[in-house]
């Protein structure tokens, strides 16, 4: 494929005598707009369009100075750098593009900056993220579910095609989200992915990951100003908007692919292949080169070229791709994809810049590493990263979602079952912030939490409430609150079936206790118990500063029974598994240096009073969260 490309780019340099006869034009220029008032003055203006390249730009604009031109090997950009001074005054900048015998013109706008007042707000442990695939939550909009033009429809028969779901569906059940009381809402990809597919290879991209477009919502889940109103609506009604971002590749068909810019954009798939996903080669200090470039430089899947980011002109677009999104949406934080496959200098840099114009808001970098030295490297100012340091808030706790879906599942032993998830918190001390991981049961890429406990509802309800109480932000799957489960269906988009009743004609409608009722008796599961639980636990803990940011204190497991506290000043919590399936006495005694001087635990979801000292007899699978007194 980059073969082709790089014959493109041969093609248009035999051209160029030709070329320099035919009219320059201007098909776009991103990023669309800029403002005034950014720590970072320099903006890249990428200007595309025949020939444009061999133009000159020139414009008198007060307080906006020309820094440089930059032009590729392909005549068909002109990368222009503008230095924005806090002189300037918002308005329009008219660029005159020159190539000696004709001018073009194009109206530029910079605008004031309209502040971070209810915006950018980031997120922390005191926060509780509902994830949602826009593809497979609910279409509100079945008017929009095809596109004239864009290649791909709905076909609800096909698990990898899209299905419908949009922005108007999430708006729709906002007040959902919101009485289950989740304070932020993290949307997978939104981008353009107008990608050709091949279901029988399972190479569909309803979920976002190969942008066709970095400027621009998907059509099929609304337009920008859609966007617009679903991050005010929530952040009106209280819950944060985390966007999906991705550095590491677009999609074959993402316009600048189809016209590189110039050969080293990207990286050459017949040099690099694909990717290996050892990310720990990034960090082994043994590590072979080819190995490194094997997971860095090669690309991710065939359908997605690996983007170069030590070029420059990269690194600045998508730098500034970023704070445009930022600031033109308000949104509060971001989820970066493949954190680890990018050049790390280079998501240093981005995550450096971004927290530099924006420090009260929050990034979380997908770093799916197997254990905790390696995710614990990844974090801001970290003592085991030697001279690199991420400047990355919040990473990706897998190495916690591991302990707890081997840990319910395995017969329990000095390091196995839930001493598992002791063994793995205990290693907390490797993290910069282990109250900045987010933390989960399940999410888009991973076996549905019901599958991985085998619809048991009481390892479900301890899964959760672990991450309901331990350190972290806890993190839930959309369909995860009633117990969604993959249908037998083994892939990726058995992880993301459509939510019950988000699809007009849907038979059940689980956004609704009569639906969840339902639901639950079709399935035999406890799907309203748990959707009831989810919500008792959120919002609870929405008010638990002492979950939030309190101590926490555990117990070597005994029996399989994991304890530990969470406590401050004001407050003190005891959480009790018992991972055995069996009823079994606790002897409270041992825990007497926090019980000390409190009599009585109430159960946040069931209510259930017992005493602190003497012994409690706890049901096969019981989980307790106890508020003391
Ligand atoms: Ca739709
Ligand atoms: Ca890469």
């Amino acid at each position: 494929m980059i073969r082709k490309f790089v014959l493109g780019l041969l093609f248009f340099s035999l051209c160029a005598v030709s070329a320099m006869a035919q009219r320059p034009a201007i098909e776009r220029v991103e990023p669309p707009h800029w403002w005034i008032g950014f720590n970072q003055t320099q903006v890249q203006l990428l200007v595309h369009g025949p020939n444009i390249g061999n133009t000159r730009v020139n414009f008198d604009y007060p307080g906006v100075d020309l820094v440089r031109m930059v032009k590729t090997e392909n005549p068909n950009y002109l990368f222009v750098y503008l230095n924005i001074t806090d002189e300037a005054e918002p308005g329009t900048i008219t660029l005159h593009f020159d190539d000696g015998r004709r001018t073009l013109r194009y109206d530029y706008e910079i605008k004031a900056r309209l502040g971070s007042d209810g915006r950018h707000q980031g997120f922390d442990s005191s926060d509780v993220i509902y994830l949602l695939m826009p593809d497979r939550f609910a279409n509100g909009d079945p008017t929009i579910d095809n596109i004239p033009g864009m290649i791909e429809g709905v076909d609800m028969d096909e698990p990898f095609a899209r299905k419908g779901g949009d922005i108007q569906g999430i708006l729709d059940n906002l007040d959902y989200i919101k009485d289950l009381g989740m304070t932020a809402i993290w949307l997978n990809p939104i981008f353009e992915n107008d990608m050709p597919y091949n279901y029988a290879i399972g190479a569909g991209f309803y979920h976002g990951y190969a942008a066709t477009d970095m400027y621009r919502v998907d059509r099929r889940f609304g337009s920008n100003e859609d966007f617009r109103t679903l991050v005010n609506t929530s952040q009106e009604m209280g819950m944060k908007v985390i966007m999906d971002k991705i550095h590491n590749h677009v999609g074959t068909h993402h316009w600048f692919i189809k016209d590189l810019p110039s050969a080293d954009w990207i990286h050459d798939q017949e040099v690099y292949g694909n990717t290996s996903f050892r990310t720990n080669t990034i960090m082994d200090p043994y590590a072979s080169v080819s190995d490194f470039n094997s997971t860095v430089r090669a690309w991710f899947v065939d359908e997605m070229p690996d983007l170069d980011q030590r070029n420059p002109l990269v690194a600045d677009y998508l730098i500034q791709n970023t704070l445009w999104w930022i600031e033109e949406f308000g949104i509060d934080g971001i989820r970066m994809d493949t954190h680890a496959y990018p050049y790390p200098e280079y998501m240093a840099e981005w995550t450096r810049i971004v927290l530099d114009e924006y420090p009260t808001f929050n990034i979380v970098g997908e770093v799916w590493m197997p254990d905790v030295p390696t995710t614990a490297w990844w974090q801001f100012d970290s003592r085991i990263s030697g001279d690199y340091n991420s400047h990355l808030p919040s990473v990706t706790d897998f190495p916690l979602f591991n302990a707890i879906a081997r840990g319910l599942n395995e017969d329990p032993g000095w390091e196995s079952g839930l001493t598992r998830i002791y063994y793995t918190l205990g290693q907390d001390f490797l993290y910069t912030d282990p109250l900045l991981n987010v933390i989960f049961v399940d999410n888009h890429d991973l076996t549905r939490f019901a599958d991985i406990v085998n619809r048991d509802p009481g390892k479900f309800k301890m899964g959760l409430s672990l991450i309901y109480t331990t350190r972290g932000i806890p993190q839930i799957f959309y369909g995860t609150e009633i117990m969604m489960d993959q249908q037998g269906m083994w892939n990726d988009p058995g992880k993301r079936h459509p939510f019950p009743g988000g699809w007009p004609g849907d038979e059940i409608n689980a956004f609704t206790h009569e639906g969840r009722v339902q639901l639950g008796e079709e399935l035999g599961l406890p799907v309203a118990e748990m959707h009831e639980f989810v919500r008792t636990l959120t919002h609870w803990r929405n008010g638990a500063e002492v979950i939030h940011n309190g101590r926490l204190r555990h117990f070597i497991p005994e029996e399989n029974i994991y304890v530990y506290f969470r406590y401050n000043e004001d407050a003190r919590v005891m959480v009790i598994l018992n991972g055995q399936d069996e009823t079994q006495q606790l002897d409270m005694s041992r825990f007497i240096e926090l019980t000390e001087g409190f009599t009585t635990g109430t159960d946040v979801s069931t209510g259930r009073e017992v005493p602190l000292h003497g012994s409690i007899s706890l049901s096969p699978l019981e989980s307790l969260i106890l508020e003391m007194e």
